[in-house]
């Protein structure tokens, strides 16, 4: 009992009150509160690419409780702690609630006619003074796939411009290229139960353990494992691995490229499945002469002896697992790691079997939705904008003509941000996304947008960072407020449902856009009687049919049913249970010649390496308690009160030459900018020459001071090295920062 009020003290729940009955949450001893619902809502969680199963409990027209879906296939009833208290972001201080219009520099309440009609205003009369392709839009990972579905035909069709992209692109855009690459198409080729059936794991730059805490107990699941991580940081993941590869940063190229020597040099590879099943072989051993052993302990700062190990014990195992996240994907050489990574799959055949598969864990809630459905960086259901067979097909699906369709994608997200700069991009609309926190390199941002002649910003919070500095802010219905599906990392599509209805005058996405496109006039050709995301859902089903991602055989009914489906889907496809289907195991692959391209790749040294000036090496990150950029969980004061505030990590070799000590409170400078008073925190954690710090809180925000520099093929930012230095901050009074956005306001979580 005493552990237990302990935890409720700094869950900040009081313990005492009789309106709650606490449980201890058997996974991850997080205390929650029962309140007593009067109904329970079955849905999926908004946060993470997990994608748990929940239940919100509604009582008097509030979301007044969550808890895990015992019957749902990925978490059967567990949850993380931000799933736990995702419910108190719903009624969380700071929701937009009404449509605001910029009105002599003021943003001012308006109805929603005089918003929409402002915003198909401006944006026809900046398209018609400037060309249809000085608007640009940039979307999220964490709208439902209908949304996404809706928003790809509206942006593309219906406004007329190619330059949209998403928030994705900072995420997962790499994984979607080296999949492409590789394979010829996107789509995680295996399953979360792979987690229970590898005999090796191997975790590359993914911090499960505080990003996607429920895979975890999968991991737990499998006692016969040898889990390694490669991580430059000891991570809560790294502190349960078997072997741990503090690899040095940006190393992981040439870790992998040695052990692909490896399994060459001693025959290891699979020669039949490499003979029937890919091409490249010969080019991608020509380019391994340079990964030698030595070179690569070199390189990675590993002992050769320990890179050995890990190629023998990988090549070896009856099935491994290689899972990787953004200590990959964040990087100028993010898409060849995956594409090395995809290598090493192919050579060992460690893909398409149970166990065994090259798994991206993705980031967002749907990240995957938008990749399926989203008409971003491909013509949904995985079609090329370059084929003119799939663009015929698109064409005919949508009753429209072929020369309809783009024929090649518009801007990805940092080139649109450019071509604002440039005075190109002269509209923006943005939904679902902050990158006035989110954005590597902030200044170039804020230059960008102070260029546009019109900025609207549709989020489901307000005041924002990104959302103050709009022309038009549209008010957003969230999580809990809205229907339609999820897809998560294994490709399993889960339901999510409104339990409560949106606050003021909030809508839903979906709404918005349909209104849109009314005032736009192409309603009825796009988006003929559709009324509600089901509309949607119908022709997607039929959009996909016959892809990678088919849908065609699912139905809201039978989602509902059985919690959750995994595509691909075709009518007829057995039940649930036995549809957690892998790709590729028919060792096909959705290339041209059906065969997997091996693919030559090739380390260098990250942009911007330590210097005189700058001699240490920031990386950034996240931490369990909160998502992003803290709109949903800054507002919450059980996650609130765990991580308050940012933090610094600085190995104590280094603490002691700058003279700095624990709790010190610390200026980080970089060539652009600088990060004031960060707390220090003086920890092993992190290797010498190495400092890392969140970057979910705007008053430190790690983005003043990270690099513009991007993968030449994804466009994804290389959020994890830069160069700075560290100083202690002048030691005047601690001031209220002008933007500490909400931390001291954080309400929710206390009964
Ligand atoms: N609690 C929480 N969970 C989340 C999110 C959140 O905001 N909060 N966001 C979600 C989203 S969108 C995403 S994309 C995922 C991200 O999930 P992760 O990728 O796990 O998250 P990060 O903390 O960004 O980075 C992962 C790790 O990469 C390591 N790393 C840095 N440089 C290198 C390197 O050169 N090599 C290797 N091997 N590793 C390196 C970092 O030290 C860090 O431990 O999390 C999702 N889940
Ligand atoms: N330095 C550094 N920077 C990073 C990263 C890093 O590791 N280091 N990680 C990067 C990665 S992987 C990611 S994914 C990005 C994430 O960066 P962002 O996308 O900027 O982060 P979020 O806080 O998730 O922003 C989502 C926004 O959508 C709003 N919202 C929530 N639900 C809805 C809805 O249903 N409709 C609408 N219209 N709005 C909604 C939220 O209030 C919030 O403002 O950050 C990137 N930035
Ligand atoms: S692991 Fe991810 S999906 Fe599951 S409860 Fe936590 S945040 Fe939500
Ligand atoms: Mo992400």
């Amino acid at each position: 009992m005493k552990l237990l009020r302990w935890l409720a003290r700094r869950s900040g729940l009081d313990i005492r009150s009789p309106k709650y009955s606490y449980g201890v949450d058997p996974v991850l001893g997080f205390t929650s509160a029962r309140k007593h619902a009067e109904h329970w809502v079955n849905s999926t969680c908004g946060y993470c690419s997990v994608g748990c199963g929940m239940q919100l409990g509604v009582k008097d027209g509030r979301v007044v409780s969550v808890r895990g879906n015992p019957h749902h296939p990925v978490n059967l009833g567990k949850l993380c702690p931000k799933g736990l208290a995702e419910h108190y972001a719903i009624e969380a201080e700071g929701r937009a609630r009404y449509p605001l219009l910029r009105k002599n520099g003021r943003l001012v309440r308006v109805s929603w006619d005089e918003a929409l009609d402002a915003m198909v205003g401006r944006f026809r009369a900046v398209q018609r003074k400037y060309g249809p392709e000085s608007l640009g839009v940039i979307s999220t990972g964490q709208l439902v796939t209908e949304e996404f579905y809706t928003l790809g035909k509206l942006v593309q069709l219906g406004l007329g411009t190619r330059n949209y992209d998403g928030n994705t692109t900072l995420c997962m855009s790499t994984a979607v290229a080296g999949y492409k690459r590789s394979f010829g198409s996107d789509g995680p080729p295996g399953a979360y139960e792979d987690l229970e059936h590898a005999d090796v794991i191997l975790l590359i730059g993914a911090n499960v353990a505080e990003n996607h805490p429920i895979l975890c107990t999968r991991l737990e699941e499998n006692k016969a494992k040898t889990l390694i991580v490669a991580d430059p940081r000891v991570t809560k993941t790294a502190m349960m691995a078997d072997i741990y590869l503090p690899v040095k940063p940006r190393s992981d190229l040439a870790l992998i490229n040695a052990m692909l020597r490896i399994v060459i040099d001693e025959e290891l590879y699979d020669k039949e499945f490499v003979a029937a099943h890919t091409s490249g072989f010969e080019e991608l051993r020509a380019s391994l002469a340079p990964y030698t052993l030595d070179s690569a302990a070199q390189i990675t700062g590993l002992e050769t002896a320990l890179i050995c190990k890990t190629a023998l014990l990988y090549a070896n195992a009856k099935a491994a697992f290689i899972g990787w996240t953004m200590g990959v994907n964040h990087s100028t050489k993010g898409t060849e790691t995956v594409n090395a990574i995809n290598n090493l799959a192919l050579l060992t055949r460690h893909i398409g079997r149970p166990g065994a598969s090259p798994f991206s864990i993705t980031g967002q809630c749907n990240a995957m939705g938008t990749r399926e459905a989203g008409f971003t960086s491909a013509i949904p259901g995985y079609r090329k904008f370059e084929s003119r067979e799939d663009r015929k097909e698109i064409a005919r699906l949508w009753n429209l003509s072929p020369e309809c369709i783009p024929t090649r994608r518009g801007l990805a997200y940092p080139d649109i941000i450019e071509g604002a700069v440039a005075g190109k991009i002269r509209a923006l609309w943005i939904l679902g996304t902050n990158p006035l926190v989110s954005f590597p390199n902030i200044d170039v941002l804020k230059h960008a947008l102070g260029n546009l002649d019109f900025l609207v910003v549709q989020d489901g919070f307000h005041p924002t960072p990104t959302t103050e500095l709009a022309d038009l802010v549209l008010p957003a219905a969230i999580w809990g407020e809205k229907e339609g599906t999820y897809t998560n990392s294994e490709r399993r599509v889960s339901k999510v449902n409104a339990a409560v209805a949106p606050p003021g005058e909030a809508r839903t996405d979906f709404d918005i856009f349909l209104a849109l496109a009314g005032r736009l006039g192409c309603k009825d050709e796009l988006f003929p009687g559709w009324r509600e995301p089901r509309d949607a859902f119908d022709e997607w089903r039929r959009v996909s049919a016959g892809r990678l991602c088919d849908y065609s055989g699912m139905s809201y009914a039978e989602l509902e049913a059985s919690g959750s489906i995994q595509w691909p889907f075709p009518p007829g496809s057995r039940s649930r249970a036995s549809a957690t289907r892998r790709l590729y195991g028919d060792g096909h692959f959705a290339t041209e010649d059906g065969r997997a391209r091996l693919l030559p790749t090739q380390w260098v040294p990250f942009p911007e390496q330590p210097n005189a000036e700058f001699p240490l090496i920031l990386n950034t990150g996240r931490t369990v308690e909160h998502w992003h950029t803290r709109t949903k969980t800054g507002g919450i004061s059980i996650l609130q009160r765990m991580s308050p505030r940012a933090w610094l990590e600085m190995n104590p070799q280094d603490a002691a030459r700058l003279n700095l000590h624990a709790h010190d409170r610390v200026e980080v400078i970089s060539a652009r900018g600088r990060v004031s008073r960060v707390e220090l925190r003086i920890t092993g954690i992190v290797a010498p020459g190495q400092v890392f710090l969140p970057f979910h809180f705007v008053e430190t925000n790690a983005n003043q001071i990270t690099q513009s520099a991007f993968d030449p093929i994804s466009r994804e930012p290389n959020y994890k090295q830069c160069a700075v230095r560290v100083e202690r901050s002048p030691s005047s009074p601690v001031q209220p920062h002008r933007n500490s956005f909400r931390n001291h306001s954080a309400k929710g979580g206390s009964p």
